[in-house]
């Protein structure tokens, strides 16, 4: 059993498809076994995004979420951590593979409706970050 951190972005929160994208994690055998609506601060989003620190994007990446409202979950399963990836779909979009959230939903790569934890490390990191206390 695994867990891993979920968001559903501002962009999927928006289109009120927030429903629709959970069916998916729970049609494919994950539970959710947190849930919050939050609106993330610009130092939340800097820890969990912190790999990124230093890519071109990344200021442009915060101000995307940064203060908007999201979906944080922590998502269990039998290798929860790959099995979301694999739902979720490739980073941008338009090379997402049919059938994906990201295929179905998203826009670009920075309106790209869901992210997971892309290792073991980070979603025990992310959870941290998402959940604490
Ligand atoms: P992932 O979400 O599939 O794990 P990462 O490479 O970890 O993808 O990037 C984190 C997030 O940063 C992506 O979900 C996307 O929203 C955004 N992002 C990644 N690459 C770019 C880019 O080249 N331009 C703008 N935003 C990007
Ligand atoms: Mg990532």
């Amino acid at each position: 059993m695994e867990r891993t951190l979920v968001l559903l972005k501002p962009d999927a929160v928006k289109k009120s498809i927030i429903g629709k994208i959970i069916s998916i994690y729970e049609d494919n055998g994950l539970v959710v076994e947190k849930l919050k609506m939050i609106s993330p601060t610009r130092k939340l989003l800097r820890d969990h995004y912190e790999e990124h620190k230093d890519k071109p994007f990344f200021e442009e990446l915060l101000s995307s979420l940064d203060g908007k409202e999201l979906i944080a979950m922590v998502i269990r399963g039998d290798q929860a951590i790959s099995a979301v990836r694999r739902l979720n779909g490739a980073t941008d979009p338009s090379k997402a593979e049919d059938g994906t959230i990201r295929k179905l939903y998203g826009t670009s790569i920075r309106h790209n409706a869901v992210h997971g934890s892309s290792d073991h490390e980070a979603a025990e990191r992310e959870i941290k970050i998402w959940f604490a206390g």
